[in-house]
């Protein structure tokens, strides 16, 4: 057995430590180099598969270990799981019932990424529930790599997702409530429950993430945020990790966060270190960083996770076992 397919196959059968050692001693003519057993999942450390989502978004990692425990790639995890909390009209920062601009249009932002370095996104997307969705479809089925407003509109109504109104009644009242101060502020923490970022490891040991979003509640219109952005709200390496945003867009767009963690996780940082770097690259240039809430996730190539935040507040989901756990991540300010 060639190493690379041994190696891929202990991954595989979801062995924990011991299983793997035994068959590492009883297949002499298999060597493998320090790099590669460091990639061997340890159990109950990094294991895979694996899915981390921002928030609490139990129905939505839920769906992606179902994908994941049942042999499914990473990107059918991602789009599967992301399309949960589009569909839940209670979440007020996801598709259905996303808060509107301050027009009162629900505009979506979603991004997607395989382990072939492949991108699709949509931006300023209206009445179509799965942006994820379309956003895999742009990827996958045109030679462009974002569509924006009414032409990504267009190709979702052509490739035959039906169109519906978005706005809730809860959304509308919470708009119209809104307008009486008309005040533009970004809220931090709006909820526990918000944009949703995703990152998956499948059994094979590849990488996908995706990011979907109806941004900052009341935005100027035509606003988009780094949800959407490759690089910002999310990058995918599948030789290194993976990482994505969630929090104010606009300063994560400015310091191009979930790539500067992808590079730091190149660079042999953990995904814990490189997600409280990039938050320090945030801190280190706003004096105002009390008024916004910036949060990060990432998992490396091993299956290890991060996250870390700016305020207290952020949530992560992760399943690597079936049952899906929720951690409040460490932060930066602690006054
Ligand atoms: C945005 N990053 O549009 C998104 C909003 C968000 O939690 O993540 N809210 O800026």
């Amino acid at each position: 057995m060639k190493r690379r397919k041994f190696i891929q196959n202990a991954s595989l059968s979801g062995l924990g430590v011991a299983a793997v050692g035994s068959i590492l001693s009883c297949k002499d003519d298999v060597k493998i180099s320090e790099e590669e057993k460091a990639l061997i999942p340890v159990e109950g450390k990094n294991t895979i598969p694996v899915v981390i989502a921002t928030w609490n978004v139990a129905n939505a990692t839920g769906k992606a270990w179902e994908v994941l425990a049942s042999g499914g790639s990473s990107l059918d995890a991602i789009e599967q799981g992301c399309m949960i909390e589009e569909a839940n009209a209670e979440g007020q920062s996801v598709g259905l019932g996303g808060l509107p601009d301050r027009d009162g249009n629900v505009t979506l932002d979603a991004c997607i990424m395989d382990k072939n370095g492949n991108y699709g996104a949509v931006v300023y997307l209206q009445n179509i529930k799965h942006p994820i969705s379309v956003a895999r479809k742009v990827m996958e089925d045109t030679p462009h790599v974002i569509l924006a407003g009414k032409g990504a509109e267009q190709f979702a109504r052509s490739a035959g997702f039906k169109p519906e109104n978005l706005l809730t009644e809860a959304s509308k009242k919470a708009w119209e409530e809104w307008k009486k101060t008309s005040q533009y502020k970004p809220i931090i923490n709006i909820e526990n429950h918000d944009t949703i970022g995703m990152l998956a490891i499948d059994k094979n040991g590849d990488i996908a993430g995706g990011c979907t979003t109806s941004g900052l509640a009341y935005k100027l219109a035509g606003r988009v945020g780094d949800s959407p952005i490759i690089g910002s709200g999310l990058f995918i390496d599948n030789e290194v990790g993976g990482a994505t945003a969630t929090g104010l867009g606009e300063e994560v767009l400015k310091t191009v966060g979930s790539f500067l963690i992808v590079e730091l996780m190149r660079q042999g940082k953990s995904p814990q270190e490189a997600c409280k770097e990039a938050i320090g690259r945030i801190i280190s240039k706003k004096t105002n960083f009390e008024d916004f809430q910036v949060g990060y996730i990432a998992v490396n190539k091993k299956g290890e996770t991060g996250a870390y935040s700016i305020h207290e507040g952020f949530y992560t989901t992760t399943n690597n076992d079936g049952e899906n756990k929720s951690s409040a991540p460490d932060f930066y300010n602690k006054n």
